[in-house]
């Protein structure tokens, strides 16, 4: 008895103190968010300005305009946009914005003129006429009318074999590999690379990866290609196995298509019939099968544990994204991400007032050093792929902060229909770790006044093959706006061979990472209180001077050297080099500014007004960059990336030089579509002229062990930093309202900093829910 209410009694004060426990859970929970509600989503205060809905003449194409564009072409012209179009038919290969003329684009947005005609660049592979043709297709959107431009664009007529390999021809590559290589190849395939042929399951078989050497050949028409073989597990890139197979495809009928070449554990072979006898009789050093270790693998290794930092909006976003118009404190600004070029933005102000007209990528580009013939010629020009191409979605938390904005964007390329990239691109604020600027007044009248250097990114990520390319462009508080690249991803490697050590660092078990160089190529269309400017450099020099006070002392001290750079460039780069040489002639002013000689450290971008203080109002053009040496201009590749002769080169803006490099450089690398250096070529005059800076950036990679899995962005990257220089009276960001004072006894005062009351501010942020949509776009040869 005694024990049953023993036990009734424990079970009520089991209850009891259960429920008194879940109110007092409840309780502090609520107490809790009282302390720290949700954070707002929208801003405390407005934009400053409003969206300009006229930045729609930027935009690229909506997904409905690429299908109109489609089936206008396909209606009209008859060509296919079948994904699978053999090379002997006609393809619709792109479809993308043509970019309005910059006069009548500045006539609509400045002067109340009409809007431009918004058309289309439509790229078809003809492959039944053995050309290539560009069309303007318009006016959207719904089509009536198209024009072949390929004559008024480059000049020229573009032969067939200058495409880029597509899918479509892909798809016939491999299946004649695998029927006249693989298939004859099966003992050295099992023996040697745990490959086996014979397998009918496709899913069960085992195989071996193809990456491709550039440029297919030696010179225009040729289209041979090595491609050499790797492990088919992640990271193939970095798992090369000493198989390189060269292959004839220059004819647009696949059946004319022949292997030329074979590369076996360091031996050339003629044929595969050859190979196939010498590794049956024995002739030949065998590569015998050995398991690897995933070493390319990005599986983490440990599980995850504490989450680092975030930050997050605790006022709502101080930036607006409507359509492809960005606003953001006092910056302004249009975008695009063009398949082929990459990203791009256009109209960029900064308190109302025009900056840049354009400040866009334009390519970039790779020279390759190695033994092995699969990568010892290679040059990557990659626009002729599309470096905007493989823009897929960012991830939250790791390619972007969580609370980023993310846009998502569309594309036809290669493709039967556009296709859709969610979240591509991604917009956010950030805190950079660093004061924009600061002082602590300490021997008299103590204060303290500082800022934070919160600077707006656009961003977005394209996975170009074996790499991953970061491309921003930051927008800060003074009037500086910055765009960069950095490089991810995996590196290129090769087998190694004897005589490969001069040729990079061996990095895992027969596996060589291979020196190369990474090029970058960027459009500065600064317009610098309208577009009439000048391009000025500004230097310093150790002159000999006697001070004033007293005259028999002399010293050496730093003067700045001005000076104005009239003509695109040098005239002495005309005339022989022995005059030169021998002293005979003092090279002038050039704006063409080659890598390798000396360049003033400040190059501007210039009006005729002057600032409050009688200087010329100007922007400066800060090139980072730890670029190797641009390939020598002896070599017939070279016309093709003569862009990368120069840190920054200043042309007069002309619409016909849109960009620096084109679709049809790689593949006809030596006769280029576009030989940026003819820019220059005529010589025009500078001053008083619309201008643009060419700016080439990036670095030399010479691969180490730490590049395996993957190279890191941490010190891997190039760009240009456009800032005010005289530009304004005073800098800018005086006005910020993220500026921060403190006096003696006002510590604690909200008045002139926001930071004293933060913590009872505080507010727990609204996340959006983690989704993830980056396979959708993928490629994935597995499918055909
Ligand atoms: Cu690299």
């Amino acid at each position: 008895m005694v024990a049953n209410k023993m036990s009734s009694f424990l079970k009520w004060t089991l209850i009891l103190f259960s429920l008194v426990s879940i109110i007092l859970n409840i309780v502090l929970i609520c107490l809790g968010s009282s302390k720290a509600p949700k954070c707002t989503r929208t801003p405390r205060f407005p934009p400053k300005a409003k969206h300009d809905p006229r930045s729609a003449v930027f935009a690229d194409l909506t997904r409905e305009e690429y299908t109109q564009v489609q089936d206008y072409m396909r209606k009209g012209l008859g060509v296919s946009t079948d994904a699978l179009t053999e090379p002997s038919q006609d393809f619709l290969f792109l479809i993308e914005l043509s970019l309005p003329k910059k006069a009548s684009a500045l006539s609509y947005l400045d002067a109340g003129g009409p809007p431009p005609t918004r058309e289309a660049t439509a790229v078809v592979f003809h492959g039944t006429r053995g050309h290539i043709k560009e069309y303007v297709v318009g006016p959207l959107p719904d089509p009536t009318y198209h024009r072949d431009v390929t004559e008024e664009r480059y000049g020229t007529q573009l032969h067939i074999n200058a495409r880029t390999v597509t899918v479509g021809e892909y798809h016939l590559l491999f299946k004649m590999l695998d029927e006249q290589v693989f298939a004859k190849l099966g003992a050295l395939m099992k023996e040697s690379f745990d490959v086996d042929v014979d397998q009918k399951d496709e899913r069960r078989r085992r195989r071996l990866n193809a990456f491709e050497q550039m440029p297919r050949g030696r010179k225009s028409g040729d289209r041979s290609t090595w491609i050499s073989y790797f492990r088919d597990v992640s990271g193939m890139y970095i798992h090369p196995v000493g198989f390189e197979v060269l292959v004839n495809h220059a004819s647009v009928n696949a059946s004319d298509w022949r292997v030329e070449r074979l590369l076996y554990n360091g031996r050339y072979f003629e044929s595969v019939d050859e190979l196939k006898a010498k590794y049956a009789a024995g002739d030949v050093s065998k590569i015998a099968y050995k398991e690897t270790p995933d070493y390319g693998s990005l599986k983490p290794r440990s599980g995850p544990l504490q989450v680092a930092p975030q930050q997050y909006y605790a006022e709502g976003k101080r930036f607006s994204v409507g359509g492809n118009h960005v606003l953001y404190l006092d910056w302004s600004f249009a975008f695009g991400l063009s398949s082929l070029t990459g990203m791009r933005v256009f109209d960029v102000r900064f308190g109302g007032q025009r900056i840049a007209y354009e400040l866009s990528v334009q390519e970039a580009m790779s020279v390759y050093g190695a033994v092995t013939p699969g990568l010892a010629l290679t040059k990557f020009l990659d626009s002729s792929i599309g470096v905007g191409r493989f823009a897929h979605e960012l991830t939250r938390g790791v390619d972007c902060p969580y609370d980023a904005t993310y846009v998502t964007t569309h594309r036809y390329i290669d493709v039967a229909a556009p296709t859709r990239f969610a979240n591509s691109i991604c917009v956010f604020e950030h805190n950079v770790g660093q004061p924009l600027r600061r002082h602590f007044a300490d021997f008299f009248g103590n204060s303290y006044g500082g800022m934070v250097n919160s600077a707006l990114v656009f961003r977005t990520i394209t996975a170009i093959g074996n790499y991953d390319y970061l491309w921003d462009f930051v927008f800060y508080q003074n009037g500086a706006v910055e765009a960069k690249v950095h490089a991810t991803g995996y590196m290129s490697t090769s087998y190694v061979l004897p005589g490969n050590e001069k040729y990079g660092h061996q990095v895992a078990d027969k596996v060589l990472g291979n020196i190369h160089t990474h090029f970058v190529s960027f459009k500065v269309d600064l317009d610098v209180m309208g577009v009439k400017n000048m391009f000025q450099t500004k230097d310093m020099k150790y002159v000999n001077v006697s001070m004033p006070w007293a005259p028999d002392h002399h010293a050496m001290i730093p003067q700045l050297v001005e000076k104005e750079l009239k003509t695109e460039q040098s005239h002495y780069l005309l005339l022989p080099t022995w005059l030169l040489l021998n002293g005979m002639l003092l090279p002038t002013q050039e704006a063409a500014l080659r890598y390798g000689t000396k360049i003033p450290r400040y190059l501007h971008i210039a009006s005729n007004q002057l600032n409050r203080w009688g200087n010329k109002r100007s922007y400066r053009i800060q090139v980072i960059t730890f670029a190797g040496d641009p390939l020598p201009e002896s070599e017939p590749e070279e016309r093709s990336m003569s862009w990368s002769r120069y840190k920054v080169a200043i042309t007069k803006h002309k619409d016909k030089e849109q960009t620096s490099s084109s679709l049809y450089s790689q593949n006809n690398i030596w006769n280029p579509a576009v030989d940026f250096s003819q820019f220059i070529e005529d010589n025009e005059n500078i001053e008083e002229e619309d201008l643009v800076a060419w700016v080439t950036a990036g670095f030399l990679h010479i691969p180490h062990s730490e590049d395996v899995p993957n190279t890191v962005t941490v010190g891997n990257g190039g760009g240009v930093i456009l800032r005010p220089h005289n530009y304004f009276d005073e800098d800018p960001s005086v006005n910020s309202p993220d500026a921060v004072y403190i006096k003696p006894g006002t510590e604690q005062s909200c008045q002139t900093n926001r930071m004293a009351c933060l913590a009872q501010e505080s507010c727990s942020p609204v996340l959006e829910p983690f989704t993830y949509h980056g396979f959708d776009g993928a490629m994935n040869f597995d499918e055909f």
